[in-house]
């Protein structure tokens, strides 16, 4: 785990990445039973792979970039409980100023964890702009917008030793992941009507 201050360094290229569902198979081990979990894009196709939750919110198909603001608007609207998102570095861009939202909002119970693998893996793995070509820093952004819990992992190691004190940090939270991709592998499918999804999801919300 980095500190939370200073800007961190982003692993050049051909540096080692962490195995993105391993990320997520820590995560699922350690989420509590009350946290909500958002996950849209490749992060939600490998979360699809372990045991549903009924506070899963699989965000697919989605509007692209948005994981962030409903998980915010989630947050906002049940304070007692963790709201974790899981959103991709190419949506991360597409909705930098969400950051600046969450920073405003002072939502303490919101995890931001953008999975950063320097491409749009679902339609094709085409470079994300800038993130591919030298390193999008989104901790120091996190930072720059008055976030000041924010951490920064490349190593699977350490994520599995402090993802707890991640998770309970005083939030907002933002986690930058450096994760590798898997070219060719195909995007998420949805895992069914979305109108049916949400109403199982704002049941279990209500318990
Ligand atoms: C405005 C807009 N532009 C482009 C798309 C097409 N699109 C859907 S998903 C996606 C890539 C998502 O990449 P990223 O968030 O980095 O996640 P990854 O697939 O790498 O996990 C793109 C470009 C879109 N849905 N909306």
């Amino acid at each position: 785990m980095s500190a939370t201050t200073g800007a961190e360094a982003v692993p050049s290229a051909g540096t080692s990445r962490m195995s993105q569902l391993d990320v997520l198979t820590t995560l699922h081990d350690r989420r509590g039973a009350r946290d909500v979990v958002i996950t849209t894009m490749t992060p939600a196709r490998d979360w699809m792979t372990l045991a549903p939750h009924p506070l899963d919110l699989v965000f697919v198909p989605s509007a692209m970039g948005h994981a962030t603001s409903i998980g915010l608007g989630l947050a906002l609207a049940q304070p007692e409980r963790r709201v974790i998102v899981c959103n991709g570095d190419g949506s991360m861009v597409m909705n930098l100023g969400s950051l600046a939202s969450i920073a405003e909002s002072g939502a303490t119970n919101l995890v931001v964890l953008v999975f950063v693998n320097g491409v749009y893996e679902v339609t094709g793995s085409q470079r994300v702009p800038a993130v591919a070509s030298h390193g999008v820093d989104f901790a120091a952004i996190a930072r720059g917008c008055g976030i000041r819990s924010t951490f920064t992992f490349s190593n699977l190691a350490e994520w599995r030793r402090d993802v707890d004190a991640v998770l309970h940090a005083v939030g907002p939270t933002v986690v930058h992941l450096d994760v590798a991709g898997v070219p060719g592998k195909p995007g998420p499918r949805s895992p069914g009507p979305a109108g049916e999804r949400a109403r199982r999801f704002m049941e279990a919300l209500a318990r």
